[in-house]
C-alpha cells in the first residue's frame, strides 16, 4: 500500500520587539518522505528530528532509538520503549504528572503533550534515575520549557505553519514578553487533518483536530531565582477506526506553580519546588463523527481523572566532586465514570452523576548521588521509597452485557515500594564515553492494569501484584565534531510483570485479564545520542543527560554536571 504525502513546513522567528522576520528563517524544510523511514533523516542534526514536525509527544518519540508508537487515533500515540508501555514509562510534563481517563486508552499522557509548546524532550533510559516518580522500569520522558533571564528581555515570538495533504494543517504561536524581573510566555498550537485515504483511495475513518494553549508567568528578582505560575487549556477531538466510538473531546485542564533557587553558596546549592493540578475529562462516543444512536443509554461516556501533586528537591555540593539530590514527592489521582444518552435525549450522560471507581496515593523520597572519581570517571546512585496506596470503589462490575457484585469491593492495598541503581561512567577518550549501570525498581499496578480488567479466578484483578524490574544497562556514546553517535543494551528480569491479555475463556465468556508473569527482555539500539534544544541550536548532550558539552546548554539544574555547564 503505497501513502503519498506531501508537506510544506515554514517556521519563522520573530525577534526583538520588531516582529519581522529577524533570524532569516532559520529552518525550512520541504520534504516528501515516501520512504517514511525516520531514522534516516537524522544523519544531519541540524535539522528536525523527521520531516513532518510531530503534533504529539508520541509521534516524536518514535524517532528516538529503542521506541516504538501503538497509534491511538490522530490524536496521540501509546509510546512503548524497548517492548514496555504504560506506567512503565514515567511521562513528565514540566514536572508534572498526568494520567488519561479512558478504560481503553485513547489518552496516554502523549493525548495532552503539544510538543510545539516545548523546548526539550529528554529520555531517560532504564531505571536509572529515582527523581522523577516511581516505577520508570521502561525509562522516563521530560518534556521541558526552559526560561533564561538573559533572554526574556523584550519581546520574541515564534511562528510555524505546517502544510499536508489530506487537509493536514498545523499551526504553532510562541511569544514571550519580559524584563529582567519579569517574563510572559504564551504558545498556542492546533493541529488538524482530514481521513486520510488508504492505496485504494479508500478514506479511513481518521480525522482529527487538537489544539493547545498554554500561559506561564515569571518572576526572576536575580539570574538564580525563579518563581513562575503556568496555566494549561486543550482539548481535541480524533474519528477510531479500529473501535465502535470515536473520541469526542480530550480536554485537559491544568494549573502549576514552580520556584527555583541556585548558587546559593553554601552545601546547599539549589532547590526547586512545584505543585500542579491536572483534570482530564475524555467523551467517547458514537455520534458526534459517526452515525450512531443518540438516544441509546451507551452512546457516550465519559471518564474523567483528577491528578494533583507536587514535588522538592534539593541540591547538595558535598565537595566540588560529590553531588547529592535529595527529594520527596507525592501524587494524589481519582478517577470516575459516567455515561448515557447525547446532551438533549432522555438519560443525557451530562446530567448524571460521576461516579468514584478509583483513587491512588503516592509518596515518595529519594535521593541520588553523582561522584567525581576523576576527571574522566564518575559513579552515580539513587535510592527511592514510595509509600502507595490504591482504593477500589466498585461495587458492581459489568461483564458482557451483565453486572457482577465486585469481589474487591472498597478493598484498599497499602504497599512500601523501593527502587535503586548505580552506574559507573567512563570517559575513555575525549570522543568516546562508556558506562555501565544496573537498577532495580518496584512498580505498582496502574488504573488499566487492576480496574478494568478481571483476574484469572475472579472478576476483579484489584489484588494483581506489583512488579518488580532488575535490569542491567550498558552502552557507548561518541561524538567528535558533528558527528555522533551512540550503542547501549539491556538485560532485564521482570518477576510479576503484570501481563494483560485478552480473549481468555472463562466459561462461555470470553475475557480481558491481567495476570502476573515472569519475563526476560533484552536488546541493543545504535544511535545518535540524545540533543537538547538551547538558544536556537541543537547541543549534544552525553548519554542520560549527565553532562552537557557546550555552555550554551542551559539545564536548570537537569544536567548533573551543572558547575560544568554554568562556567
Ligand atoms: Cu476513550
Amino acid at each position: 500500500m503505497k501513502l503519498k504525502m506531501i508537506v510544506v513546513s515554514v517556521t519563522l522567528a520573530l525577534g526583538n520587539s520588531v516582529w519581522a522576520v529577524e533570524q532569516a528563517l532559520d529552518e525550512v524544510v520541504v520534504t516528501a518522505p515516501q520512504s517514511s523511514a525516520p531514522l534516516t533523516v537524522q544523519t544531519d542534526p541540524r535539522k528536525p528530528r523527521q520531516p513532518v514536525p510531530a503534533h504529539d509527544g508520541a509521534d516524536y518519540l518514535k524517532t528516538i532509538p529503542g521506541f516504538s508508537v501503538i497509534r491511538k487515533g490522530g490524536t496521540d500515540g501509546d509510546p512503548v520503549l524497548r517492548g514496555m508501555a504504560g506506567s512503565r514509562l514515567n511521562i513528565l510534563l514540566d514536572g508534572e504528572q498526568i494520567f488519561g481517563g479512558c478504560g481503553g486508552r485513547m489518552d496516554p499522557p502523549t493525548a495532552y503533550v503539544f510538543p510545539g509548546s516545548y523546548d526539550r524532550i529528554t529520555v531517560l533510559k532504564g531505571p536509572q534515575t529515582v527523581l522523577y516518580g516511581a516505577g520508570n522500569s521502561a525509562g522516563t520522558v521530560l518534556f521541558e520549557r526552559s526560561m533564561d533571564r538573559d533572554a526574556q528581555v523584550g519581546t520574541h515570538g515564534q511562528a510555524s505553519l505546517l502544510l499536508g495533504s489530506f487537509g493536514r494543517n498545523d499551526e504553532v504561536l510562541s511569544a514571550t514578553t519580559g524584563s529582567e524581573d519579569y517574563y510572559a510566555r504564551a504558545d498556542a498550537t492546533r493541529s488538524h487533518a482530514n481521513d486520510y485515504q488508504d492505496g485504494s483511495g479508500v478514506a479511513v475513518h481518521s480525522s482529527y483536530t487538537r489544539w493547545s494553549g498554554n500561559m506561564a508567568l515569571g518572576w526572576t528578582p536575580d539570574s538564580d531565582t525563579r518563581t513562575e505560575v503556568t496555566l494549561a487549556k486543550s482539548d481535541g477531538q480524533a474519528a477510531y477506526a479500529d473501535r465502535s466510538v470515536d473520541g469526542s473531546k480530550f480536554a485537559r485542564d491544568n494549573f502549576g506553580v514552580k520556584l527555583e533557587k541556585r548558587n546559593l553558596g553554601g552545601t546547599l546549592e539549589a532547590i526547586e519546588a512545584q505543585a500542579y493540578y491536572n483534570y482530564v475529562d475524555h467523551v467517547m462516543d458514537v455520534y458526534t463523527l459517526r452515525s450512531g444512536d443518540p438516544s441509546s443509554m451507551m452512546a457516550a461516556m465519559n471518564p474523567d481523572r483528577k491528578t494533583t501533586g507536587g514535588r522538592a528537591v534539593g541540591t547538595l555540593q558535598l565537595s566540588d566532586d560529590s553531588q547529592l539530590k535529595l527529594g520527596l514527592d507525592a501524587q494524589n489521582n481519582v478517577h470516575t465514570n459516567r455515561s448515557g444518552a447525547a446532551p438533549g435525549y432522555m438519560g443525557d450522560y451530562t446530567l448524571k452523576a460521576r461516579s468514584k471507581d478509583a483513587e491512588f496515593k503516592n509518596v515518595g523520597v529519594f535521593g541520588e548521588w553523582n561522584q567525581e572519581v576523576s576527571d574522566t570517571r564518575r559513579v552515580i546512585a539513587g535510592l527511592r521509597a514510595d509509600s502507595w496506596q490504591a482504593t477500589d470503589f466498585r461495587t458492581m462490575i459489568m461483564r458482557g452485557m451483565s453486572m457482577v457484585m465486585n469481589p474487591t469491593a472498597n478493598q484498599t492495598r497499602k504497599e512500601t515500594h523501593s527502587s535503586g541503581f548505580v552506574r559507573y561512567e567512563q570517559d575513555s577518550s575525549a570522543t568516546h564515553t562508556w558506562y555501565v549501570g544496573a537498577g532495580r525498581t518496584s512498580r505498582a499496578p496502574d488504573y488499566w492494569e487492576l480496574f478494568n480488567k478481571e483476574s484469572l479466578t475472579t472478576a476483579s484483578a484489584f489484588n494483581t501484584r506489583s512488579e518488580k524490574t532488575s535490569q542491567l544497562d550498558v552502552g557507548m556514546n561518541y561524538r567528535a565534531g558533528d558527528l555522533s553517535g551512540s550503542v547501549s543494551a539491556f538485560y532485564s528480569r521482570i518477576s510479576d510483570y503484570n501481563l494483560i491479555q485478552s480473549n481468555v475463556m472463562k466459561g462461555m465468556t470470553a475475557v480481558t485479564v491481567t495476570r502476573n508473569v515472569d519475563a526476560t527482555t533484552y536488546g541493543a539500539e545504535a544511535g545518535r545520542p540524545m540533543r537538547c534544544w538551547t538558544t536556537g541550536r541543537w547541543t549534544a548532550v552525553w548519554p542520560m543527560c549527565t553532562a552537557a558539552t557546550t555552555p550554551t546548554a542551559r539545564h536548570w539544574g537537569r544536567c548533573r554536571h551543572w558547575k560544568h555547564v554554568s562556567a
